[in-house]
């Protein structure tokens, strides 16, 4: 006798449906998707693995699968499940990352991200749960979608000479190297469903014994939008949709590329990449600084991203941890560039610099775009060579200084914002401005270039002191 349980890998309750005690999922009558989690559930139980999976729900009908698998959840944005789970897999070296797509999901908007991670031989079983179309948007061609096969947005039957034909997923990551497992499987019938549950099991192995990436494509019904009864549609399924996307394995064995994910960076490696082994004897400050968010602002061709390049590699010489965010225009020159600097002793969460606690203005735009997000107390350096207006605001502090002419009599124009940094420099003591000295001619190659760098370090430095140290 066969005794029919619920796998414990699913929740007691699917509070999504109706609240505590409803055992009825989502799906619609004879859909596939509830087929293929209870695989899945069923495999995870049989290998002991629950508390090490993530399971990674697409946009599609499968959005909620978060409400059915106990297990790690992630919802992730319309066809990067792959990309989401790469980030998991890279990072959580015991968890097992199951990347689970719809048609729409994988083949259509989120082609580039499993190709890629394909591609790189992810450690990630991804189940690709292919109905030939778009389910939850109700009906719509999909990439999957047969030749002929009516759907909303093909009411006549997909044509090959209009919409192309369907792709098949399996055939084409089969030609890539690293991939370590694909097979296509089909929901048809029990013995096929039987047959489905090997594959899955045989992907989710895989990353038990950290094989590498598997890729299940299975074959699944939609009665609904097929405009069929259950039944019949699993029949349709294995008349039409197993001709063209035939039913087999294509791939079993060990990569052919060795899985080479990053690392973190030594020391020694860090000081090669920046250039920092040369003789240099910057200290490493002692006491605590406040987290510095910077924003410097121009036009292109200004230096400003440099110019915070500069500042974010004094901050990591000084052994801070340091984040730098360009922003620019189309444009290379005369367009608007902005960059964020963010020195902080503590991690950084994101990049992102909306509110500067000190803003270097470089042009008039920049002041009237930014003014207004710098936060109360905080510094606005403003260069005056270029900028006629005050800044408007009372709660904050300002400094007025001629950048762009400092730097061009030190016979360095472009250097306007190595000015503007000094300046930074001088007024927070947050970086030394010794440091600046010290990493100009580790970033600049040019000797001549060096020497005038270092002409405008010390021309701002005397500018400050006279003019500005007061204020
Ligand atoms: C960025 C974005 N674009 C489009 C949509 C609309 N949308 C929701 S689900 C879906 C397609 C789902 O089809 P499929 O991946 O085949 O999954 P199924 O529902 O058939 O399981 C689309 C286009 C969306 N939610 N987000
Ligand atoms: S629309 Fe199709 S894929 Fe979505 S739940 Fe219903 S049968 Fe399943």
């Amino acid at each position: 006798m066969v005794k029919h349980t619920k796998p414990k890998t699913f929740y007691e309750d699917f509070v999504r449906k109706g609240g505590p005690g409803e055992k009825n999922t989502h799906y619609c009558p004879g859909c596939g998707h509830g087929n293929v989690h209870k695989l899945i559930a069923e495999v995870i139980d049989e290998l002991g693995i629950q508390d090490r999976v993530i399971f990674c729900s697409p946009v599609g009908c499968s959005v909620f699968a978060y409400y059915y698998f106990d297990t790690g959840n992630i919802q992730c944005a319309h066809g990067r499940a792959p990309a989401v789970g790469t980030g998991l897999a890279r990072s959580l070296e015991n968890s097992i990352i199951i990347s689970y797509q719809g048609d729409g999901d994988l083949a259509g908007i989120g082609m580039g991200a499993i190709m890629h991670a394909a591609n790189r031989g992810e450690h990630i079983a991804v189940f690709f749960v292919n109905n030939a179309i778009y389910g939850m948007t109700g009906g719509q061609m999909a990439p999957t979608t047969i030749v002929g096969q009516k759907t909303l947005t093909t009411p006549l039957g997909r044509s090959a000479g209009r919409d192309g034909f369907p792709l098949t997923m399996c055939e084409i990551i089969n030609n890539l190297a690293a991939p370590v497992f694909i097979e296509r499987v089909s929901l048809g019938n029990a013995a096929r469903i039987l047959k489905a549950k090997k594959a899955i099991k045989q992907a989710l192995v895989n990353q038990v014994e950290k094989k590498g990436f598997s890729f299940v494509e299975i074959l699944s019904p939609c009665p609904i939008n097929w405009k069929m009864q259950p039944i019949e549609a699993r029949k349709w399924l294995i008349d039409k949709l197993e001709p063209v996307f035939p039913v087999k394995n294509f791939r079993n064995g060990d990569s052919q590329v060795k899985y080479d994910p990053p690392r973190p960076v030594s020391d020694e490696e860090m000081k090669k990449l920046f250039n920092l082994e040369k003789d240099i004897s910057i200290k490493q400050k002692e006491e605590h600084i406040s987290e510095q968010l910077v924003k410097l602002a121009g036009f292109g061709g200004q230096g400003v991203l440099s110019g915070g390049i500069l500042l974010a590699n004094c901050a990591i010489a000084e052994k801070h941890n340091t984040s730098w965010l360009p922003s620019y225009g189309p444009e290379m020159r005369g367009g608007t560039a902005n960059a964020g600097v963010i020195i902080s002793d503590g991690q950084i969460g994101s990049p992102l610099v909306d509110n500067p606690n000190f803003f270097i203005a470089m042009n008039g735009p920049s002041l009237d775009s930014f003014e207004d997000q710098v936060l109360p107390g905080g510094t606005i350096l403003v260069n005056s060579s270029l900028i006629e207006r005050k800044v408007n605001r009372s709660d904050i502090k300002t400094l007025y200084a001629p950048l762009t002419e400092i730097a061009q009599q030190a016979g360095a124009v472009a250097a306007a914002t190595v000015a503007g940094i000094t300046m930074y420099a001088l007024s927070t003591g947050i970086i030394a401005v010794d440091t600046i000295r010290q990493v100009i001619p580790l970033s600049i190659k040019r000797k001549a270039l060096i020497d005038e760098n270092l002409k405008v370090v010390d021309a701002a430095r005397e500018y400050y002191e006279k003019n500005l140290a007061k204020t």
